[in-house]
């Protein structure tokens, strides 16, 4: 077999494996996760054709713990990871956006020694609208000597991921992936049915000139960053003297996919609608993932006032406000906010 062939996520995974950076458990693990994601690819290139699109249906049942309408394709996307995850014996428990609380696997499975969190269908309101969604999911180490993992021992900070990536179903379904030791990208070959490496090491630029926000919500965001947006706004005549472009999917995985392929900064800062709560995205399986892939693609995550993965999660479902991407851009939004605070 010539030196150039194309690799396999499994060839991929195996070599990791023989690096030392994995184990077996795990490879199987991500491989699971991988082959469930194609399930999912082929539900959502169905479109109106699959008799999968609209809401979940009516009633309190096919609203989430998010509070929001569940969607016919979140529960199917949920589904296919429960049960590609059962019976593998690589997991001790999982987590869901979709489901109140934590699972242990069931009694009648062996179980292993990781957990798994995801978003099986993050940015699901485009799905009838065509436009790119993905399936976010993190991994931790279940704690020594739990065999009936609950919320509690989920409750780890980003930076004990071992594992993280996302699946975005876009004109191709790509699989972003790092375990530790870079991020790297795969694409679905459909015809072979194998996700293959199609850019290893993935870099994010420092700089940007890109900026993703929902502008619509800037009356009801902190002055720090009415200030800093109003600096991108100004462009070369401002104080950044520079001009900014900007980009607003509403679908997370495609946005943070662009800004790990060509730069940016991506935020879903605190607002007065969402204070509360402690912010829109989610901590441990839209923010804490996407902050491990960008920062081993040489990029920044930060909850404005703190390094994302430092953040010690209270509980599941938890939301954090968040910006990420290329470092310096990351940094400086970061410090409007740290010198507001000062300041006060
Ligand atoms: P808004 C999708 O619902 C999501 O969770 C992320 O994927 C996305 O970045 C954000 O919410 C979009 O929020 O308020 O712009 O619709």
């Amino acid at each position: 077999m010539s030196s150039t062939a194309p690799v396999s996520l499994t060839r991929f995974l195996i070599e990791e494996e023989r690096a030392g950076h994995i184990n077996a458990e795990l490879r199987l693990l991500i491989e699971v996760v991988a082959r469930a994601c194609k399930t999912i690819s082929i539900a959502v290139g169905k479109g109106a054709l699959g008799g999968v699109l609209g809401d979940a249906g009516q009633g309190a049942a096919q609203i989430n713990v998010q509070g929001e309408a569940q969607k016919k394709l979140d529960v199917l996307s949920n589904e296919i990871l429960l049960e590609a995850n059962a019976w593998g014996g690589h997991l001790a428990g999982l987590a869901s956006e979709e489901m109140d609380h934590a699972q242990p696997i069931p009694d009648v499975y062996p179980r292993g020694n990781y957990l798994l969190l995801f978003d099986p269908l993050d940015g699901s309101s485009n799905i009838d609208v065509n436009i790119s969604v993905g399936t976010i999911f993190s991994v931790l180490r279940c704690p020594e000597g739990v065999t009936r993992p609950d919320d509690s021992h989920f409750l780890q900070p980003g930076h004990a991921q071992v594992a993280a990536g996302y699946t975005v179903y876009g004109p191709s379904t790509m699989l972003v992936l790092t375990v530790g030791h870079g991020t790297h990208a795969f694409t679905l070959d459909r015809e072979v049915g194998s996700f293959m490496l199609t850019a290893r090491h993935l870099r994010i630029p420092e700089e940007t000139k890109e900026f993703a926000v929902n502008m619509s919500n800037q009356r009801f965001w902190e002055p720090p960053m009415q200030a800093y947006v109003a600096d991108l706004l100004a462009g070369k005549e401002g104080p950044r003297g520079k001009d900014f472009n900007m980009r607003w999917v509403a679908s997370m995985v495609a946005d943070v996919h662009r800004i790990l392929t060509r730069g940016g900064i991506f935020s879903y800062p605190l607002d007065a609608k969402c204070a509360e709560k402690g912010g829109k995205l989610r901590l441990m399986y839209e923010a804490n993932p996407m902050a491990l892939l960008v920062e081993q693609a040489g990029g920044a995550a930060s909850t404005g006032r703190e390094r994302m993965l430092d953040v010690v999660p209270k509980h599941l479902h938890q939301r954090v406000p968040v910006f990420l991407g290329s470092k310096r851009e990351v940094e400086t939004a970061v410090r409007y906010h740290t010198e507001h605070d000062a300041a006060r």
